[in-house]
């Protein structure tokens, strides 16, 4: 009896110091949340698994769905990389943050949120994919990619110095982020901007992950044989997965095809090669270069092997694509899954804020394409999942629009800051707290710039959604388009010649001129 009266105090006392040891007392000497936002680069509402299930599971990801809430209906501004960071960082449309394109430099002189918190007493830092060119203002700590960074081996510029790692950049990426919040100031709130630069182009997964999709049958999107009928601006764009560079984006080597392959009259290595592709492929170190080899070698022999051509050829494109992409994104389940871990052991998952979005959402297929830009959903959209398990409901569901310029002034409601007059999101809180405010807004306003310069062609335009219709105006070509999202939710029908004159386009008008000079945009 005495042994076993023994056992079990020694059993209990080893289960205290056990939890004790991995999980932290909650941080209570603070009452501000804390908060982390992870974003990672091009990914597709439909490429997480909380959002479909077609495609890809991400655990990691779709915790902060199951312990929080998800948005249905999340939206940028400008679907584009830079423009997202700038809206993020403000809560401000890109004419007036005075970041319209990839080109432009953002003017760090102005307010964002992030100087605001710090004010307040907030830690603040960033790490990973930055791309604004000027240097980040108000952060305590920054270590940034340079411009699109590397997948693999990249170099980082940590407060003004600039070091290159060996390694895969996600993993890079979550250990940089763990070691910051070790090194934290448990007296004072933290902001943490993650900012993965997975999934973008040229998509090249960590060994890990090699293969992880090759046995799983990837279907056509309906309509990746879009013939962009009824759509003039579609019909222009350079995005198509036909084109794809056959080394850079699908990793055949020269060799590997040919003319006759039917891969297209562009199949020349060095205009295959854009960028920095061959340096980055070329600073593999001898270990990831054995592993890389070992996978694309045989995805290189399988090619020659069997002469495709046509639609044929046009599946294994699509396919060589998603598998890549899709393996990208495993490693952003796993850092993901990493920084929840972490909040767990330490005691920290009750007090943060985590919030997961992209910067953009990206066509997997869908008219044909790859890339984002346009106002068409499936680049417009945005994954956005929540967790912060004081205000938010487990499980919860949200189907309001929401856009990324609302980010901003939620973290200072959250925060106990008053929201500057001149911020142009609304805060999330109700929202996020089950509430719908009776003023929430009913239609977005878009706006996309980046055109003649640039990549893919698209043309510029701005335009109106509201929850059954969209109209947009690609300005430049004095070119309307109109979409009935009810009965055509692929947006392939623009019916705008035909309803001209009607009165929904009057009132659809009528609406986007208010949006415009709500949001004190010009139209240009
Ligand atoms: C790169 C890509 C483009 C992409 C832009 C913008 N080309 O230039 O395909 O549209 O980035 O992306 S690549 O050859 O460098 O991959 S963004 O997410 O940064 O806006
Ligand atoms: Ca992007």
């Amino acid at each position: 009896m005495k042994n076993l009266l023994f056992v079990a105090v020694l059993t209990i006392t080893s289960a205290f110091f056990i939890s004790a040891c991995t999980q932290e007392k909650p941080e209570a000497s603070y009452s501000k949340p804390n908060i982390i936002y992870i974003m990672s680069d091009d990914h597709a509402q439909r490429a997480i698994s909380a959002y479909s299930r077609e495609l890809i599971n991400t655990p990691n990801i779709d915790r902060i769905a199951n312990e929080g809430m998800i948005f249905r209906n999340s939206f940028v501004t400008n679907s584009l990389c830079a423009p997202s960071r700038a809206a993020l960082l403000t809560g401000k449309y890109s004419s007036q943050n005075g970041l319209r394109d990839n080109r432009d430099e953002f003017d760090g002189s102005q307010q964002t949120f992030i100087k605001l918190l710090r004010n307040s007493g907030y830690q603040t830092s960033i790490i990973g994919k930055w791309h604004l060119k000027t240097k980040p203002q108000g952060f305590d700590h920054w270590r940034i990619l340079i411009n699109q960074g590397t997948y693999y081996n990249p170099k980082f510029i940590e407060n003004g110095d600039t070091t290159r790692y060996t390694g895969y950049t996600t993993d890079i990426i979550t250990k940089f982020a763990i070691e910051e919040l070790q090194k934290r100031d448990k007296a004072h709130p933290f902001v943490m901007l993650v900012h993965h630069k997975a999934p973008h182009r040229n998509w090249m997964p960590e060994p890990d992950h090699f293969g992880a999709f090759d046995s799983k049958e990837i279907p056509l999107p309906e309509t990746f044989y879009d013939d962009y009928k009824t759509r003039k601006a579609a019909a222009e764009a350079d995005m198509r997965v036909a084109d794809m560079y056959i080394s850079f984006d699908l990793k055949l080597n020269e060799g590997s095809y040919d003319k006759e392959t039917g891969t297209g009259g562009n199949a020349n290595f060095a205009k295959n090669a854009p960028g920095n592709w061959m340096n980055t492929l070329n600073s593999l170190t001898g270990k990831q270069r054995k592993a890389w080899d070992s996978y694309y070698d045989k995805i290189n022999e399988d090619f020659k092997e069997h002469h495709l051509s046509g639609k044929a050829l046009l599946k294994w494109k699509y396919e060589r694509y998603m598998h890549d992409y899709l393996s990208c994104i495993l490693s952003v389940d796993e850092s993901v899954g990493e920084i929840l871990d972490y909040l767990d052991e330490h005691g920290l998952t009750e007090n943060t804020i985590v919030v997961y979005t992209s910067d953009q959402g990206f066509y997997l297929g869908e008219h044909g394409w790859f890339d984002k830009r346009w106002m068409y959903e499936e680049s417009f959209r945005t994954p956005l999942l929540i967790r912060y398990p004081k205000s938010i409901k487990a499980g919860s569901v949200c189907d309001n629009f929401v856009m990324n310029i609302d980010y901003a002034p939620t973290f200072f409601d959250f925060a106990s800051l008053n929201i500057p007059g001149d911020i142009q999101g609304e805060s999330l809180k109700p929202l996020l707290k089950g509430q719908t405010p009776p003023s929430w807004r009913k239609s977005m306003y878009y706006h996309y710039y980046e055109y003649p310069h640039g990549w893919h062609n698209v043309h510029k335009h701005y335009g109106i959604r509201t929850d059954r219709y969209k109209l947009i105006y690609f300005y430049d070509m004095d070119y309307w388009e109109l979409f009935d999202l009810e009965k055509d939710v692929h947006e392939m029908n623009n019916i705008y010649e035909e309803m001209k004159n009607s009165p929904l386009v009057d009132s659809l008008k009528k609406e986007l001129t208010a949006l415009k000079i709500k949001y004190k945009d010009s139209g240009e």
